[in-house]
């Protein structure tokens, strides 16, 4: 049984740190990164950490996600607003999904407050910034066991 972590991050996650510091937070995504490395370790997790601008590349990453890793940890940006095609592959993968946000899309726009993602998703944490990576690490772990 692998202990792999598979981290998903939709578009314009790359930019971090470059814009919005106010709502998104100062750190860049490999600073998030270096984050979920650390505290995976501390599980005792192994993290695959990715990002993709491309909702076709994401659907492909979810259909052979099972391969190898235990779950699926996804920031799926702006597609978690209008991507089917994203939720009908996270209820194909078989494992388990902790869906994650930097903001709290609930005090944000009425049409961020629609998530499609989260019909796939055994739980939600947002509004937590790069923290909440490391809750849905923690989220992930018991999942998993
Ligand atoms: O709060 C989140 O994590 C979001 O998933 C972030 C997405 C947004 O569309 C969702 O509604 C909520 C956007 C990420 C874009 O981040 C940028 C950061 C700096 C500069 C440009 C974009």
């Amino acid at each position: 049984m692998t202990n792999s972590v598979l981290i998903l991050n939709g578009p314009n996650l790359n930019m971090l740190g470059t814009r919005e510091p106010e709502v998104y937070g100062k750190l860049t995504l490999a600073d998030i990164e270096e984050l979920c490395q650390a505290r995976a370790a501390e599980l005792g997790l192994n993290v695959d950490f990715r990002q993709s601008n491309a909702e076709g590349e994401l659907v492909d990453w979810i259909q052979t996600a099972a391969a190898d890793h235990a779950a699926i940890i996804i920031n799926a940006g702006a597609y978690t607003h209008t991507s089917i095609a994203i939720l009908d592959a996270l209820r194909a993968a078989g494992l388990p999904v902790v869906e994650v946000h930097l903001s709290n899309i609930f005090q944000r726009e009425e049409y961020r407050h629609n998530s499609y993602i989260s019909e796939a998703a055994n739980g939600v944490i947002c509004g937590f910034g790069s923290k909440g990576y490391e809750l849905a690490l923690e989220a992930a772990k018991t999942l998993i066991a």
